[in-house]
């Protein structure tokens, strides 16, 4: 197992090259009044296929561009509360880099797809019992008209198997996500027999709404992303290496009140940094996630 909580290098990032930015204002998409969503297919490919266009001018206009600045990534959050996935995917980091046009992240009103009046997307459970189920219909119907050749479909459900950072970097290879995102008791079984391709847990515990798992996810995928962060090395170099918790880190002042940063970080010595940090991340380890010491070798399918 590789270290899934130590992160090397991060620091608050800068856009790395704002001058190739395409212009935000043709990337402001019209809304449909009834739905609150921007058209569907047409207009996303359109602000996609523009997005990529203005890396490909600062390409051939003989700007030197980072190679990862071509690459590109689509999340679709599939959901019933697309303004509550929007104030996260708008905002700070995320925000940008979808600004950027190295990501393409939205979410998507499921009840689009829903029919009635009512626009229902929720039932109640054959067999009895308490609570409702979201329906099979809508979600078979937006996926239809959503999903392309490369498509993957993942919905997150607490019977998902566990996220951890290989699955991030698994779906960081993915061309396009589409994030199904359970509410309510849950999800009729069909739709994770037939119409999506895995089910991801973010963790023991339930939630109301599961496209506040799917953001999460989402974060963590488009991190991996050259360009998100803004920093120099690629994402793909980035070290989870040790397989354990990562140390502690410090930064000045070097006393606060009477807690002092620890001696052998002011020493200059990188010899005896480098043990001390090592023997940290290992104390910190053994005592929180002993679990990750002697874990086997992960089972999930190897990085991009
Ligand atoms: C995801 N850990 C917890 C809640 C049922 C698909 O069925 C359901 C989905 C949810 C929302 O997701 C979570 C979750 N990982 O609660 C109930």
């Amino acid at each position: 197992m590789r270290n899934v909580l130590k992160v090397k290098g991060q620091r608050p990032s800068v856009e790395p090259k704002a001058r190739h930015r395409p212009k935000e204002k043709g990337h402001k998409p019209k809304l449909d009044p009834q739905t609150k969503q921007r058209p569907q297919a047409t207009g996303a490919a359109f602000l996609w296929f523009s997005s990529r266009l203005g890396h490909l001018i600062a390409g051939v206009s003989g700007v030197c561009i980072e190679q990862s600045t071509l690459f590109g990534m689509k999340i679709q959050i599939l959901t019933i509360f697309p303004e509550f996935c929007e104030a996260v995917l708008g905002s700070s980091i995320l925000g940008r880099a979808r600004k950027s046009g190295v990501v393409q992240a939205d979410a998507v009103d499921l009840r689009q797809w829903a029919s009635g009046k009512h626009r229902t997307t929720d039932d109640a459970p054959y067999g009895g019992g308490p609570g409702m189920l979201m329906k099979i219909e809508p979600i078979h119907n937006a996926l239809a008209e959503l999903k392309t050749s490369t498509t993957r479909v993942v919905m997150m459900s607490p019977q998902g198997r566990p996220f951890t950072q290989k699955t991030a970097e698994r779906l960081a290879g993915e061309e396009h996500l589409i994030f199904v995102c359970g509410h309510y008791e849950g999800v009729d079984q069909r739709v994770a027999d037939h119409l999506v391709d895995e089910e991801i847990s973010i963790g023991d515990y339930v939630l109301t709404n599961g496209a506040l798992a799917a953001l999460v996810v989402t974060d963590a995928v488009l991190r991996l992303l050259p360009g998100v962060l803004g920093h120099e090395e690629s994402a793909l170099g980035e070290s989870f290496s040790t397989g354990k918790l990562d140390h502690p880190h410090y930064t000045r002042p070097e006393v606060f009140q009477d807690w002092r940063v620890p001696e052998v970080l002011l020493s200059g010595d990188h010899g005896a940094i480098a043990r001390w940090r090592a023997a940290e991340a290992e104390r910190l380890t053994r005592e929180r996630r002993p679990d990750l010491l002697d874990a086997p070798p992960s089972t999930e399918k190897p990085t991009v």
